[in-house]
């Protein structure tokens, strides 16, 4: 603090941090010299004196000591996920100090704005991007300081993909698919698309894939699948050709005319079709004849066919007229009678004859001729050799009135025929 000396003065110049524009004041202590000729001046301006003459300074006190400057903190630098729109960060200053015992003022910067004036501030940090914020603190003697801290936002997270529907998805063959899309967000960018990729072939069973993807604004990407499931379960349609009833005649050849199948996923599958059962013509009867289809995944569908095997024959002759105009004298003897033809002829069966009444009312028109034969009694035909069968019908135990008769050759065929009673 000695600074220098001239003129038989001693230079004392004193810094005093801290102490700017603030009063103080300076004690000494001297001791008054033989000469006795002190004396004092304060020259204005920044540097204060006092100028003794013949002093001798024993010691200096301060009455208010140096003032340090105070300790500034602008927190430790932070990197921080981004969250959404606004990424709030705390700036801590608190841990600043004030070396001087006063007051600390605060004054945050974002560059050359000033964001904040208090220790522990909240800034909406800019996303992806690393910010300087400087906090300025002033204690009550002007000694300020300065700090930078640094807060990064970044975004390293991949949107969120929601599907929509169902997963795993099933889809029945050849009815089509709809994609159901998906949804996507991302915590820092919000909604994002999600975009499908990979192909549903519904005519093709299978397992397919449909991946969706969805990127946030950085590049982050994230990916989902979905499984759709082509299945078949739907049994091929099968149809018959022809009708579903045929009567063949004894004796002669059957041909099948067989089915068809058509299977929404498997197309044709005709060729596959199993048949079970057969006919046999030279037995009278009915034949079942079923068409099964089976798909590639095992629905089956079937239909059935009636082959009806039966005897061939003339139908009843006269005197009987096929159309209901006969008229026999009631209590008369009717010759009922018919012929097998074709292969039928060779047959010997057992036709049987019933009887039902119709109404008490007459409908025929032509009286016809009766015979004169014996009645038959019971109600079986009888064999005259070549395939011609007789039944002479007593009408006694009848009434007058309109009769349905009906001829059973055994073969399961109705054969019937009215006459009138008179
Ligand atoms: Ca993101
Ligand atoms: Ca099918």
């Amino acid at each position: 603090m000695w600074g220098g000396y001239s003129a038989g003065w001693k230079h004392v110049s004193m810094k005093l941090p801290g102490m700017a524009g603030v009063p103080f004041q300076l004690r000494w202590e001297y001791t008054q010299d033989s000469g006795v000729s002190g004396s004092a001046a304060a020259p204005a301006g920044t540097t204060k004196g006092v100028a003794f003459d013949n002093l001798v300074i024993t010691s200096v006190h301060l009455i208010d000591p140096p003032h340090a400057p105070p300790t500034v903190s602008a927190g430790a630098d932070q990197t921080k996920e981004c969250v959404g729109v606004h990424n709030y960060v705390t700036l801590d200053g608190s841990g600043s100090a004030s070396n001087s015992g006063g007051p600390l003022t605060y004054a945050w910067f974002q560059g050359a704005t000033q964001i904040g004036n208090v220790a522990t501030i909240v800034v909406d940090a800019p996303h992806q991007a690393t910010t300087t914020y400087t906090l300025t603190v002033t204690d009550g003697h002007d000694n300020s300081a300065s700090a930078d801290t640094h807060v990064t936002i970044k975004d390293t997270t991949p949107p969120a993909i929601t599907l929509n529907g169902a997963n795993p998805m099933t889809v029945e063959c050849s009815t089509g698919y709809t994609e159901p899309g998906a949804t996507a967000n991302d915590v820092c960018d919000g909604p994002v698309t999600a975009s499908p990729s990979g192909s549903v072939v519904t005519s093709v069973k299978g397992v397919y894939t449909v991946t969706y993807t969805a990127t946030d604004s950085v590049g982050n990407t994230a990916t989902k699948t979905r499984t759709v499931n082509v299945v078949d379960t739907t049994a091929p349609v099968v149809a018959l050709v022809g009708p579903a009833i045929i009567k063949v005649n004894f004796g002669d050849v059957f041909t099948d005319p067989g089915a068809t199948s058509v299977d929404s996923c498997d197309g044709n599958l005709t060729s596959s079709i199993v048949e079970t059962g057969s006919v046999n013509t030279s037995a009278v009867g009915s034949y079942t004849l079923t068409y099964t289809s089976t798909d590639g995944s095992g629905n089956h569908a079937a239909v059935t066919r009636t082959v009806k095997v039966i005897y061939t024959w003339a139908d009843l002759q006269q005197p009987v007229n096929l159309d209901g105009s006969s008229i026999f004298k009631f209590g008369s003897t009717i010759p009922l009678k018919f012929q097998l033809t074709g292969a039928s002829a060779s047959q010997v069966i057992t036709a049987k004859v019933y009887l039902a009444k119709v109404s008490n009312n007459v409908i025929g028109s032509d009286v016809e001729a009766i015979s004169t034969s014996a009645a038959d009694s019971g109600n079986t035909f009888r064999s005259s050799g070549g395939g011609q069968y007789i039944f002479n019908l007593s009408t006694k135990p009848l009434s007058i009135g309109t009769w349905q008769i009906r001829i059973d050759l055994g073969d399961g065929e109705l054969h019937t025929v009215l006459i009138s009673l008179k």
